[in-house]
């Protein structure tokens, strides 16, 4: 899954691909190294960030999944928590709904469970603004489980098929350094839950902490924890890098195979 964000303020890309010709030059550029999932989001989730407005958003957003799904052979991700984007990025032709607040707010459950789409549901702990101030879990394995496997049963019971869910820890949402290496120690424990595993480590702060690298530097990071997501086996993987995360999963799967 590459990252497309069309915002003024993310973490790592913010600014670079707010003009739809930019960002349809990199969503292609990130087709052509191999993504088959484009991830669109026009509101940053990173820590501190401000929310934005619904039609800030779907101003953002519409146009590009609009282009690119008429452009790309690949599924189209909508990264966001609002209802009216939920619908009218999947009308516009976003295939998957990936949600930080993992459908939390009613009305996007409602849209989401109308709409027919897959989702991803993530877990964090807090808000954006500020979600990293004191971050503070018992035993976060357990409670990030319990929490994703609760929001699962709950679409489930509200008629969403088991096929159409897709489950995120959510590294760096709201854990400190010791939570999220903790919860990538043990991924397979989410794997076991029997729903597709994403995961999103790609170039975040943690790994700026481990290897005192700037964001722009931290590619060799992101595909190592990326491949060790892999081998415990996690299905998607959310990133900014992908031509060297397509080969470190050409280099996995070959060996997986044996040729
Ligand atoms: C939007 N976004 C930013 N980081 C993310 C992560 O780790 N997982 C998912 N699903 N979305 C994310």
């Amino acid at each position: 899954m590459g990252i497309l964000n069309v915002t003024p303020d993310s973490f790592s890309d913010g600014g670079r691909y707010t003009s739809l010709t930019a960002a349809l030059r990199h969503a292609e550029a990130m087709a052509a190294a191999g993504a088959s999932l484009i991830d669109v989001g026009g509101e940053s989730t990173r820590p501190g960030a401000a929310p934005v407005s619904v039609q800030q958003e779907l101003d953002r957003v519409i146009p590009v999944i609009t282009a690119l799904a008429a452009r790309l052979p690949v599924l189209i991700s909508i990264d966001t928590s609002k209802a009216a984007v939920i619908r009218e990025a999947v009308q516009a032709g976003a295939g998957l709904i990936n949600d930080v607040n993992a459908l939390q707010d009613e009305q996007a459950q409602d849209a989401a469970l109308a709409l027919g789409v897959p989702v991803c549901l993530m877990h964090k702990q807090g808000n954006p603004a500020d979600m990293q101030r004191n971050p503070h879990y018992v035993d976060v394995v357990h409670e990030v489980c319990t929490f994703l496997q609760t929001r699962a049963q709950v679409l489930r019971d509200a008629g969403m098929p088991a096929d159409r869910i897709l489950l995120d820890p959510g590294i760096g949402f709201g854990k400190t350094l010791t939570h999220n290496l903790t919860l990538l120690r043990e991924l397979h424990t989410f794997v076991q839950l029997g729903y597709p595993v994403l995961i999103g480590i790609s170039r975040k702060s943690m790994l700026g902490t481990l290897t005192g690298r700037a964001i722009a530097d931290r590619a060799a990071a992101s595909v190592a924890a990326a491949t060790l997501a892999l081998q415990q086996g996690v299905r998607i993987l959310r990133v900014h890098d992908v031509g060297p995360t397509a080969d470190a999963l050409r280099i996995w799967s070959a060996i997986q195979q044996g040729s």
